[in-house]
């Protein structure tokens, strides 16, 4: 039902991000999630992890200037439609997206990852500002909660916090924002803000810990969306919400600990998701 009916050798996506050598999260999720919508899928590493799903062993960062080489490597050669960012480890590393941003002629999601679902650092301190520096070059920044606060130091404890958040960030120089918030009375809610108006989108919550991976996939998933041409912003996010969902629904508990959403199975929804 989801897939795309004819293949497009244009819709070329491009992720800047972490490598997470089990496969569930970082540049193997969005990867296999473009591959899941039959866009093409080009990435630049930014850092490595040595983790599976029990937790981050380790977390190198790759030079700055290796990460940039990369991405000059795939835009010298490739037009991509659409750029999303991951795990981008340092400030320096930050700053140099942003710099070569200024001449993307594409949008550029950006997830602001700050943490691993395990709670283990992804970036350094100073990365929350650089974060902050990047923002105007964001088409979308799809915050969690956590980093949410971090990015505007806000305690989010009401509503009211979440709107000024949300409202800080289009301030910032987002153009869209996605606020992960999370779950709230066994319901996933998520808020998307377009600096007029704030509209929240529910999806059903599912009792599992199998969830690593989620964060990416839903960000990657938008991305493959506007890959594949479409322009509704709010009908992609509603639709790639539901994906994330039907994903957690499927996951197959590999691993000994949190194992990864199930990025294989496009469709297969659970009768709850079916309205
Ligand atoms: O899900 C966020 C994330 C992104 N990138 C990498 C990760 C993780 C979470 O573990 O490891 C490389």
């Amino acid at each position: 039902m989801n897939r795309p009916t004819e293949y497009r050798p244009n819709a070329i996506a491009l992720t800047i991000a972490g490598s997470d050598p089990s496969g569930g999260a970082g540049l193997q999720a969005d990867l296999k999630t473009f591959q899941q919508f039959g866009v093409y899928g080009a990435s630049v590493v930014t850092m490595i992890t040595a983790q599976n799903s029990l937790g981050v062993r380790r977390v190198e960062n790759l030079p700055t200037d290796l990460v940039l080489d990369q991405l000059d490597a795939v835009l010298d050669d490739f037009q991509p439609v659409v750029a999303k960012t991951g795990a981008l480890g340092t400030a320096e590393t930050i700053d140099a997206i942003h710099q070569a941003a200024q001449r993307f002629n594409f949008p550029l999601i950006v997830d602001p990852v700050m943490v691993s679902k395990h709670g283990d650092s992804l970036v350094s301190d100073d990365a929350v500002a650089a974060y902050r520096r990047l923002l105007p070059k964001a088409f979308l920044v799809t915050p969690n909660r956590f980093e949410l606060e971090k990015l505007t130091g806000i305690a989010l404890n009401t509503n009211q916090d979440v709107a000024k958040a949300i409202h800080d960030l289009h301030q910032m120089g987002a153009r869209f924002v996605l606020a992960k918030m999370g779950h709230i009375d066994g319901q996933s809610e998520h808020i998307l803000g377009s600096g007029k108006e704030n509209i929240a989108i529910q999806s059903k919550q599912f009792d599992t810990q199998n969830t690593h991976g989620a964060g990416c996939v839903l960000s990657s998933v938008i991305t493959a969306l506007i890959a594949l041409g479409e322009t509704d912003l709010k009908r992609i996010i509603q639709r790639a919400i539901r994906q994330v969902s039907i994903s957690i629904h499927n996951t197959q508990a590999i691993g000994k600990g949190r194992g990864p959403v199930e990025t294989r199975v496009l469709a297969n929804e659970p009768d709850e998701l079916t309205s």
